[in-house]
């Protein structure tokens, strides 16, 4: 009995352990992250994959503005800073709840990761969690960064959103981390806010 109630305790001890280092404290798996590194809600809100030209739409979930002019997108090992693509709607300084769309880079209808990065102190490295704010990935599972967004904790390995038909959007419905929260907009809501938002 002493032995069951020792193993017992083993387990959790080791339990509030777990629970206490897979905290999302915003800094991934980095042991030592950069105290002044800021907490930012910087998503990926909407993706609308049309043959005129891809555009990604990113929305501010913070309360405070954010410019993301310095931070990258990743598809396929594609690595485009946001400062050097097009701004379609909004500003790179995205206030509040903001909504900026961004467009100049092709994204794979068929199939595609896309990961949302912001540098700390200067540095970004894409294979660190800390450094991932966001992922979604359509088509099939296993594409590019997922084994970064789930080590982060923001993605379950081997989910992805069905394919959606041309011309047609991907819409977070702005709460979750799963393929279930994005929805096929045939009519899509670039620079406004999603119409799925809420469900
Ligand atoms: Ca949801
Ligand atoms: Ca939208």
């Amino acid at each position: 009995m002493k032995q069951y109630l020792n193993i017992l305790l083993v387990l959790i001890i080791g339990l509030a352990l777990f629970n206490c280092s897979s905290d999302d404290d915003g800094y991934g798996n980095i042991t030592n992250p950069p105290a002044d590194a800021p907490e930012i809600d910087v998503r990926i809100n909407e993706i609308l994959l049309a043959n005129a030209g891809d555009k990604i739409e990113l929305k501010n979930f913070g309360d405070a503005e954010v410019d993301v002019t310095a931070f990258k997108l990743c598809s396929r090992f594609v690595y485009p800073t946001l400062g050097d693509m097009t701004v379609e709607t909004g500003s790179l300084t995205i206030p509040a709840k903001g909504i900026l769309v961004v467009s100049g880079f092709d994204l794979d209808a068929a199939s595609a990761d896309l990961g949302l990065y912001r540098p700390i102190d200067g540095d970004l490295e894409f294979s660190e969690p800390a450094f991932m704010l966001d992922f979604v990935q359509w088509g099939e599972s296993g594409i590019g960064r997922e084994s970064v967004a789930v080590e982060k904790g923001i993605w379950t390995a081997g989910d992805f959103v069905p394919a959606i038909a041309d011309n047609h959007s991907m819409e977070y419905d702005g709460d979750g981390n799963a393929s279930s929260d994005w929805v096929d907009q045939a009519d899509s809501s670039l620079g406004s806010e999603n119409k799925a938002a809420g469900n």
